[in-house]
């Protein structure tokens, strides 16, 4: 037993910083941000939910905690939505040079990485502990296929938006990312920066296209590890960036998913949460049997009652029935608790033969 919860916590303590967990907010279906570069619908995402500069590190170029907002300010809120696997993100950045006038990598970067499973370990194909071993397909097996590297520009007025670096160059485009800019500057000017995005994590993400890809699947309260850098350039052209600010506090955030942060999904906010609701899917477990396992998916709940549509009933939470005859079923589940009482049906859905 003891064992078994070492192994349990062993992804958490495999992340940076341990013991920090950032939080992504929860946007109710009916509020899916619009990109667009208008923060509006990020108004009401709660300031506990705002990473900003202060939590950042650089870890290049020597300042370590010691930021400066008239060089570079930034302010990040992460979203989720119940049902979809996207990270939503609202990037709000001051900078007194806004550097983007190359079209390679020297250029104002927000840097993000993102690991939907904690697989942990190197992604790119640098960080591998035997790159050797990546010769031709091994590479394309390997290379940002279980965590993901997105180098944004910020902007990117003439080119894509992004950089993958890895060898899925088709997951910077809809339906797996989208990105809006907001900003009032040239190159070399100060200015903010509003930059409004999603983007897929890939469990599996080859190099091949989305056929055989498999998608991170998001659920509430799951942990994902999540991390940025801001790699700041202020010029000259054939300069450097002056600071590598980045929340890990681990450089190496940037190619080994273990060096990333805990991020939780969270629920949604007391505000779109009702005291009660009734809710639950079904899962058809023998149709020989017509045995069919209901799972009690409500919140507030303290007993359960069941109308499986056939003439009978179970006061259990997470019934199994079996159906005598086949049929389209209308099931309805009646909910009470101290909030009040609820109900939930799906008509016709548990269709038995
Ligand atoms: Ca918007
Ligand atoms: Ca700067
Ligand atoms: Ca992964
Ligand atoms: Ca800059």
């Amino acid at each position: 037993m003891r064992l078994y919860m070492i192994l349990l916590a062993l992804p958490l303590l495999a992340l940076e910083r341990p013991g920090v967990e950032f939080k992504v907010y929860q946007f109710p279906a009916g509020r899916i941000p619009r990109i667009d570069g208008d923060t509006s619908d990020w108004a009401g995402v709660p300031d506990s939910y705002r990473i900003g500069i202060d939590q950042l590190k650089d870890t290049v170029k020597g300042r370590g905690t010691k930021y400066d907002k008239n060089d570079l300010d930034v302010n990040v809120k992460v979203g989720w939505v119940k049902g979809l696997n996207r990270l939503y993100f609202l990037y709000e950045a001051y900078d007194d040079f806004w550097d983007f006038e190359q079209a390679n990598r020297h250029n104002d970067i927000f840097e993000v990485v993102v690991d939907g499973d904690l697989s942990g370990g190197p992604l790119i194909a640098n960080m591998h502990p035997n790159a050797a071993v990546l010769k031709d397909n091994a590479f394309f097996d390997f290379h940002g296929v279980h965590a993901q590297n997105y180098h944004i520009f910020t902007p990117a007025p003439d080119r894509d938006w992004v950089f993958v670096w890895g060898c899925q160059p088709w997951i910077k485009e809809l339906p797996w990312s989208n990105a809006a800019y907001e900003y009032n500057f040239k190159h070399g000017e100060s200015g903010k920066l509003t930059l409004e995005f999603w983007i897929t994590p890939f469990d599996y993400a080859p190099f091949d296209g989305p056929e055989r890809a498999v998608e991170s699947k998001l659920q509430e309260n799951k942990i994902i590890g999540l991390s940025w850098s801001v790699l700041d350039y202020d010029g000259p052209a054939d300069g450097d960036y002056k600071g590598f600010w980045n929340l890990s506090h681990k450089t190496t955030m940037y190619g080994d998913a273990s060096d990333l942060v805990a991020f939780r999904l969270m629920p949604l906010e007391a505000e779109f949460r009702k005291p009660i609701s009734a809710r639950w899917s079904y899962r058809i477990l023998d149709m020989s049997r017509r045995a069919v396992a209901f799972q009690d998916e409500s919140a507030g709940a303290t007993s359960w009652r069941w109308d499986f549509g056939d003439g009978k009933n179970s006061t259990q939470r997470h019934p199994i029935h079996i159906y005598e005859k086949g049929g389209e079923f209308v099931v309805r589940l009646f909910v009470e608790g101290p909030g009040g009482k609820a109900q939930w049906s799906k008509v016709r859905d548990v269709v038995i033969r």
